[in-house]
């Protein structure tokens, strides 16, 4: 996929941290899956199970009766991705449509390799139920990204051909760890591998833009800082967003593509013009 995308969120779960219940009945998912599009989403992330932390483990025959119908209702109207940590859910999740695997494990590259579909890699330290006793680092960023690198080169290695790394924004890490990735994006950018970044309602934005008392912002107020953060993945030349919120995200992926369409002819000679990404020193 080149160019720059919007992946919607659809949880088709009890317990996710921001729509959890919203979207558990079929028919409401496959509603708001199409909303999605028609607001501009390019693809549509299918969940069956809450990643977020201290979040209890969902067994695999739940998962499936969760994700399976919404997928096979979708099929062939949009670009559709799993999130799941299940090998046996990605697979299922394959034959009923998806073309992405979402892996916040990092761990399903085989199944990938074997069903020959896209397949993303999330950087998280620990399973979600013990990931924030996780958040140490000594260099997160470091880190972070040589971690992504070996696992999209092992995916490579496997024979994936369509490869994303993502930082895994809120998975075992404080809010300055978020920051540094966020500020420091380009260093992911930078290894040539398409960058994935979901930063859509998460808690640190809470707290960096907080209520008038200085609680933290509920989850239904953090559009504003959803949009600023997600404009400014794209902005760094990350390649894909993963929003709740289509209709903003699809916005400001549109004035990133065209602000760089129109720059992209005035670059001194030496800087590529592919996305906008600086050539030389990447994976590929
Ligand atoms: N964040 C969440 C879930 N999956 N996948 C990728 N690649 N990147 C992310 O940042 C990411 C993800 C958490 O958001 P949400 O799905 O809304 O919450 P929950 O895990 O509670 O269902």
């Amino acid at each position: 996929m080149r160019g720059t995308h919007v992946m919607g969120v659809l949880n088709v779960t009890p317990d996710s941290f921001s729509d959890g219940g919203r979207w558990l009945d079929p028919e409401a998912a496959v509603a708001h899956a199409r909303q999605m599009v028609a607001e501009g989403a390019d693809v549509v992330d299918v969940g069956g199970e809450s990643t977020r932390p201290g979040a209890r483990p969902v067994d695999e025959a739940e998962e499936l009766r969760r994700v399976v119908p919404v997928l096979e209702a979708l099929a062939g109207s949009v670009r559709l991705s799993i999130d799941t940590r299940k090998a046996g859910v990605a697979r299922a999740a394959v034959a009923a449509g998806a073309t992405i695997i979402n892996d916040v494990s990092a761990d399903l590259w085989p199944v990938a390799a074997e069903t020959g579909v896209g397949w993303v890699a999330m950087h998280m330290p620990a399973d979600p139920s013990v990931m924030q006793r996780h958040a140490h680092y000594e260099d997160v960023v470091t880190e972070v990204r040589d971690y992504l690198v070996d696992r999209a080169e092992r995916a490579r290695a496997a024979g994936v051909t369509d490869i994303w790394i993502d930082p895994g924004i809120g998975f075992g890490k404080t809010a300055r760890h978020n920051l540094l990735l966020l500020r420091h994006l380009d260093q992911l950018v930078g290894t040539g591998w398409p960058v994935l970044v979901g930063t859509s309602r998460k808690t640190f934005l809470g707290g960096l833009a907080p209520e008038r008392d200085g609680s933290l912002a509920p989850t239904g107020d953090r559009l504003e800082a959803t949009v600023a953060t997600t404009a400014w993945a794209l902005a760094q030349g990350a390649r894909m967003v993963r929003v709740h919120d289509v209709r903003p995200a699809a916005e400001a992926a549109v004035l990133a593509r065209g602000s760089r369409d129109r720059t992209d002819s005035a670059l001194p000679a030496g800087r590529s013009r592919r996305d906008g990404v600086t050539s030389g020193g990447g994976a590929r």
